[in-house]
């Protein structure tokens, strides 16, 4: 099953090892060259604790250990939901040791995204955080469980009275010996290592297989990007699992270059400057609404940012003017990453001029990445022009999760993914994101998938019809707006008020709750009879700025 999405040619395979992008390394090895090298070098600081190396590889070799005891085998997949914490990357290692293969979902995902998640993988392991409301008691495992039948062990960080306490296996001493004696073996590097998350603009979001030597030539390549090393001090300010702090070059990067994550535990002002000051942090990343926070926070005029050299800025789109105040105001380096969990990251290199730090969102990493900008027949456009972003290379996956329908529409003929990006290409191969060609809402970083939302709207007696679109956002850039047209005829008319408290019941994550949500007689049509997406983004526009509707 978990082969058959990924499809690189046999000659693609030969020419990207003999170009050494793929090298044939686990990402376990990551931890492996670090406690050769710098077992004493300090992997992480999350509160008062300060993780070495040689600690963040026994306690994920100790948990690998306890979790084969427990019959977990290579193969077998898990769901791992945690914040961004010491444990978080002794998971992962733990996992990536015994080749058992989990998503990582985001802490706010709710119960039908971890729902679609234990549906899509059927998993055996469920890793969580006690504290998260679905954990609180076991109803919602058995709930898991209903869907996932092969789902058997359940380790909870923090006390729990029904499940099994991850900390205490981490520190369960008298396993040692035991684990100690575990035959690791070496996997296949051409598998799939872990799965990441798509922002997805269909109704059930899509998992992307990532495989170790992908991941691991874009991990080493963004390391050398950046020109990472052990005095690399990153703040993890953004979710740990998301892409963009795991791999461009986050905190994989950090373990790979042998330096230091600080964990924070959100991106806010309050909580990450004095976590810069404290630990001399060099780098982190943000995505634009974090960056106007940091930029608007009064905490700045009294915190000590002077370690900070570059914020990297990524996810959504960063206006020009807020990238020149960035640099002027906080006395950084502005790096604009402009990436995706499916693969292509592109960067703005650090000896990059003022104009192209400010305007554009980077170039491809990597001088194996392919990227074609297409019109809507898959033709090439003028440089200069805007059109479709599409791309291949060594680090860009070739199909999602058993979704063979959707992997015919997401990748060309010629097997270039089409991200649904509008770019346009400057003359020295920078791209500059215009706008978006997929069905989603990208609220600050955070991507909704429009349809998702209709279909919830839509098991609603009382909604005939409705529609999901981005409405402008000062902050965020954008944020989501309902249109609903109203069954008719119905004994109850239905306020909107009802409305939101039915979709805030459904058991979806927070940040894809409509921020608006408008009735309407009828949803615009374009020629070919398709709802008119275009025309709801104008109306609520008008709307906002109380112009006179059309
Ligand atoms: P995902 O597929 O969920 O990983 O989201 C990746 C998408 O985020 C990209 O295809 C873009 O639409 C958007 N994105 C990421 N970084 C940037 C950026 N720097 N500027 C504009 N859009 C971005
Ligand atoms: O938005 C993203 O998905 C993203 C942004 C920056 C990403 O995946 C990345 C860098 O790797």
């Amino acid at each position: 099953m978990l082969k058959s999405c990924i499809d690189w040619s046999m000659e693609e395979r030969a020419q990207y090892r003999q170009a050494g992008y793929w090298t044939d390394e686990e990402l376990s090895l990551i931890l492996e060259r670090q406690v050769r090298d710098n077992a004493n070098g300090v992997a992480i600081i999350d509160g008062a604790r300060e993780k070495t190396y040689a600690c963040l590889d026994k306690a994920s070799t100790q948990l690998a250990g306890y979790l084969h005891a427990q019959g977990v085998r290579a193969g077998d997949t898990a769901i791992v939901q945690l914040p961004n914490c010491y444990e978080f990357y002794v998971v992962f290692f733990a996992l990536q040791k015994l080749a058992v293969l989990p998503v990582n979902a985001l802490m706010n995902h709710n119960q039908i995204e971890l729902l679609q998640y234990a549906d899509a993988l059927n998993p055996t392991l469920v890793i969580a955080d006690a504290k998260h409301p679905l954990f609180g008691t076991n109803d919602f495992t058995q709930t898991l469980q209903a869907k996932a039948n092969n789902l058997r062990h359940v380790l909870l960080k923090g006390p729990s009275s029904w499940a099994r306490n991850l900390v205490e296996k981490l520190h369960a001493s008298a396993c040692i010996n035991h684990h100690a004696a575990l035959p690791f073996r070496k996997h296949n590097a051409d598998h799939v290592a872990f799965f990441q998350l798509s922002g997805g603009s269909t109704g059930t979001p899509k998992l992307i297989p990532r495989t170790h030597n992908d991941y691991f030539y874009s991990i080493r390549q963004s390391v050398d990007v950046c020109q990472w090393s052990s005095n690399t001090r990153y703040l993890c300010a953004l979710p740990a699992a998301h892409n963009f702090p795991l791999s461009s070059p986050g905190a994989l990067g950090v373990f790979y270059a042998g330096g230091t994550v600080v964990c924070a535990p959100d991106p806010s002002p309050s909580s990450c400057f004095p976590l810069i000051a404290q630990h001399r942090v060099t780098w982190t990343a943000l995505v634009p609404p974090a960056a106007t926070l940091w930029l608007d926070s009064k905490e700045r005029c009294h915190a000590d940012l002077s370690s900070l050299a570059v914020i990297q800025v990524g996810g959504a789109k960063l206006s020009a003017t807020v990238a020149a105040r960035l640099e002027d105001e906080l006395g950084v380096l502005l790096q604009q990453v402009f990436g995706m969990a499916e693969g292509l990251v592109n960067y703005t290199r650090l000896d990059d001029d003022a104009w192209t730090r400010h305007h554009t969102q980077g170039r491809p990493m990597s001088e194996a990445d392919r990227v074609q900008i297409v019109d809507e027949h898959n033709q090439p456009v003028a440089l200069g022009e805007t059109g479709l972003l599409t791309t291949k290379g060594p680090y860009t996956f070739r199909g999602y999760l058993n979704a063979p329908v959707h992997n015919l529409l997401a990748f060309t003929p010629e097997g270039f993914y089409r991200s649904g990006d509008l770019v346009k290409q400057t003359a020295s191969g920078y791209l500059i994101v215009e706008g978006r060609d997929k069905d989603q809402i990208n609220k600050g970083g955070e991507k909704v998938a429009a349809e998702e939302l209709e279909n919830h709207f839509l098991a609603h007696p009382a909604v005939h019809d409705c529609a999901v679109v981005a409405m402008p956002d000062t902050l965020l850039g954008e944020r989501i707006c309902a249109f609903i047209v109203k069954r008719e005829h119905e004994a109850e008319p239905v306020s909107r008020a009802s409305l939101a408290r039915f979709i805030r019941s459904v058991g979806l994550a927070n940040y894809k709750i409509p921020d608006r949500i408008e009735f309407i007689d009828v949803l615009p049509k374009t020629k070919v009879g398709k709802v008119d997406k275009k025309a709801l983004r104008e109306h609520i526009k008008r709307l906002l700025n109380r112009l006179p509707t059309a």
